[in-house]
């Protein structure tokens, strides 16, 4: 079995100290962090989410598999560094009201920073209240809301909505993203971009305070 197979087969048993052997064991036999992290990490949750979706695997398990990605993604994140840094500028970052998941949007935090981005990372369910206090706190440029769940979609406008009222949104771009959103979706809501992976998204970031 390759080094990534041996990485996905191990991150869907749960064994994050495994998981996070086999990473260091991938990096020193030469792997790039992001083959390691896409190939390894990344396949192997989708086949979590899958089983999940079928009933094979139950929460308990699944937030394993979550804990032992996100113990290996500690060991990958100085090596996941953006080339081209960007130096500058102030992003709030969450996950919308009523969603738990936070490891896509912690990988989006990490390439944000890496990019030379301060990055302020609120956490998981994250009212709308709550985003608007930290980008009049933080004075932020951009506003990084991320949502893994359909069900939670519509915070993300609800939220942009809030900014509205709050006379808040020509200061800020909103930037989205999560599994279910898409172009289409940020267009509908009035988001100022939409990134399908968080190396994108801080790309897209640049882009926009450029
Ligand atoms: Co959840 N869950 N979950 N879950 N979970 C999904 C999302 C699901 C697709 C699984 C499935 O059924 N196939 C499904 C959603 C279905 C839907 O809405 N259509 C689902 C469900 C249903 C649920 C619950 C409702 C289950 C239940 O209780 N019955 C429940 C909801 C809890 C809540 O949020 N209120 C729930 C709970 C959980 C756990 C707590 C057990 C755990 C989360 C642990 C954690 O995050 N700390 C969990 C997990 C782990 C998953 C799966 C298996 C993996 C998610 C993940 O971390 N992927 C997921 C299935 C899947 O995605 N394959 C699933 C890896 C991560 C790197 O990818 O987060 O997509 P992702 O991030 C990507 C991009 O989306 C993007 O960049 C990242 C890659 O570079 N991205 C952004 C993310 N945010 C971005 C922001 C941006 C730009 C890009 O700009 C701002």
């Amino acid at each position: 079995m390759s080094d990534l197979k041996t990485i996905t087969e191990t991150l869907l048993t749960g064994d994050g100290e495994k998981v996070a052997e086999l990473t260091q064991a991938a990096l020193d036999a030469g792997l790039s962090a992001k083959e390691i992290l896409n190939q390894g990490l990344i396949a192997g949750m989708d086949i979590v989410g899958a089983r999940m979706e079928s009933g094979e695997m139950f929460i308990p398990e699944v937030l394993m598999s979550a804990q032992a990605m996100g113990g290996a993604v500690e060991i990958l994140k100085p090596l996941l560094s953006d080339e081209d840094a960007a130096g500058g500028g102030t992003i709030v970052l969450g996950t919308v009201k009523g969603d738990l998941h936070d490891i896509g949007k912690n990988l989006v935090s990490m390439m944000m920073e890496s990019a030379g981005f301060k990055v302020v990372n609120m956490g998981v369910d994250i009212d709308p209240d709550a985003f608007i206090q930290a980008i009049k706190d933080n004075d932020a440029d951009i506003l990084a809301l991320s949502a893994l769940l359909t069900t939670t979609m519509p915070m993300m406008a609800q939220t942009i909505k809030s900014i509205e009222e709050s006379g808040l949104r020509d200061k800020v771009k909103i930037l989205v993203g999560g599994a279910p959103v898409n172009q289409s979706y940020a267009d509908e809501i009035g988001a100022d971009g939409y990134a399908p992976d968080a190396g994108s998204a801080s790309k897209l970031a640049k882009a926009l305070l450029a």
